[in-house]
């Protein structure tokens, strides 16, 4: 199959799931071509069967606002056209399954491509759900001709929200878990012997409650010989640095900014927490999973999808910050319990999660779509 792809190239969850995804078709050898504003987080070599083309962005001063969407859906179109692309899959409604939409109509009827709309979670809970994009985000997913979301929550959350009268299908995320195996911890270099390392791994917006995580830690460290390490970059890391100034702790975390190799880091972590406000699915409790890491998580959106509560992780409510510190002690006082954890969540990431698994459903719906009849509009 041909297959388009736009996303969010930046370093979060939706732009990384979708170039593994473009990834893996590639490696079951379909053609895969990303179009995106910049070269994509995962994408920066070269790889057999993918294909990437940037959209360049006219400056001209009458445009206080460059028309970035318009020439996305132009550049969508005509690369659609040049490689007879049959699948656009746009990640994240807003604006890729608009501007999906507007390529396809663009085009001939005989060379129009089918689009497929994956729902990653913000594009519903907050983007899509404000009043400015609500219409236009329906509007894209009713003309979608299909639309996928990463849990059973964001599904059920989106029917809600939006009242649509067309199904969406859950595909959850999944993990490449060859990637996560056989990786030389690097532990010494973030923490002495003795101590334990509390990871944090996120893009610090207000949703993923990182001040929580210092205060967390705070009592964890009040027990436990221990080192917060934060990676990630983004608005709430400034407010993470002053809550540990107040409390006493500064010297005690490290930031490390955005990391490429994820999977060589989270081996170090002898716990990892993610206290979101919500979550539609979270692909770091994964990882973290695939690496034999318990989770300490809240009971928002779609983690309770990942994080099987007390099994491979724990679950609590979101800011309840004695609860997430009293079970990581818990956690980290008892290496046995935490390292059966850990084995629990790897198990469940081949189990359900696995590369193989989820990529066959999109496959499988792409073939589905290819070979029902046009729909005449
Ligand atoms: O979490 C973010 O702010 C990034 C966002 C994105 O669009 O990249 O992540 C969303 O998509 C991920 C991939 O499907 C999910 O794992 C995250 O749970 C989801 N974030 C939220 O729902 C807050």
């Amino acid at each position: 199959m041909i297959i388009g792809v736009t996303c969010h190239p930046s370093a979060g969850g939706s732009g990384i799931l979708a170039t593994e995804l473009g990834i893996a078709l590639a490696e079951r050898g379909h053609t895969v071509h990303f179009v995106t504003f910049e070269p994509p987080f995962r994408l920066q070599e070269f790889r057999d069967n993918i294909f990437s083309h940037y959209v360049q962005l006219p400056s001209y001063p009458l445009f206080r606002f460059p028309p970035m969407s318009l020439a996305l859906a132009t550049k969508i179109s005509e690369i659609a056209e040049e490689f007879s692309v049959q699948i656009w899959h746009a990640h994240y409604a807003i604006p890729h399954a608009a501007c999906a939409l507007l390529a396809r109509d663009m085009m001939s009827a005989e060379s129009r491509f089918r689009v497929v709309t994956t729902l990653h979670g913000t594009d519903i809970t907050l983007v899509g759900s404000d009043p400015s994009f609500y219409r236009i985000t329906k509007y894209a997913m009713e003309q979608s001709e299909a639309v996928t979301a990463v849990s059973d929550w964001l599904n059920a959350e989106t029917r809600r929200e939006f009242n649509l009268d067309k199904p969406v299908r859950t595909i959850h995320n999944f993990l490449d878990v060859s990637k996560f195996d056989n990786h030389t911890p690097c532990r010494e270099k973030l923490a002495s012997p003795n101590e334990k390392i509390i990871m944090h791994v996120s893009n610090f917006r207000p949703v993923k409650r990182v001040t929580d995580v210092v205060r967390v830690f705070r009592r964890i460290n009040e027990e436990i010989p221990s080192r917060l390490i934060m990676v990630g970059e983004g608005p709430e890391r400034m407010s993470a640095v002053g809550v540990a100034k107040q409390l006493g702790i500064a010297d005690r975390i490290k930031y490390l900014g955005n990391q490429e190799n994820i999977e060589s880091l989270l081996p170090c972590a002898d716990l990892v927490i993610q206290p979101s406000e919500h979550e539609s699915f979270g692909l770091v409790p994964l990882e973290a999973m695939a690496c034999c890491v318990p989770v300490v998580g809240t009971r928002s959106g779609g983690i309770v999808e990942v994080i099987e509560d007390g099994v491979t992780g724990i679950l609590c409510e979101v800011g309840d910050i004695d609860a997430m510190a009293t079970r990581s002690i818990a956690i980290l006082s008892d290496p046995e319990a935490a390292q059966r954890m850990g084995q629990m969540g790897q198990h469940r990431v081949r189990e359900r999660f696995s590369r193989d698994r989820i990529v066959g459903q999109y496959e499988a719906l792409y073939e589905e779509l290819i070979s029902a009849p046009v729909a005449v509009k």
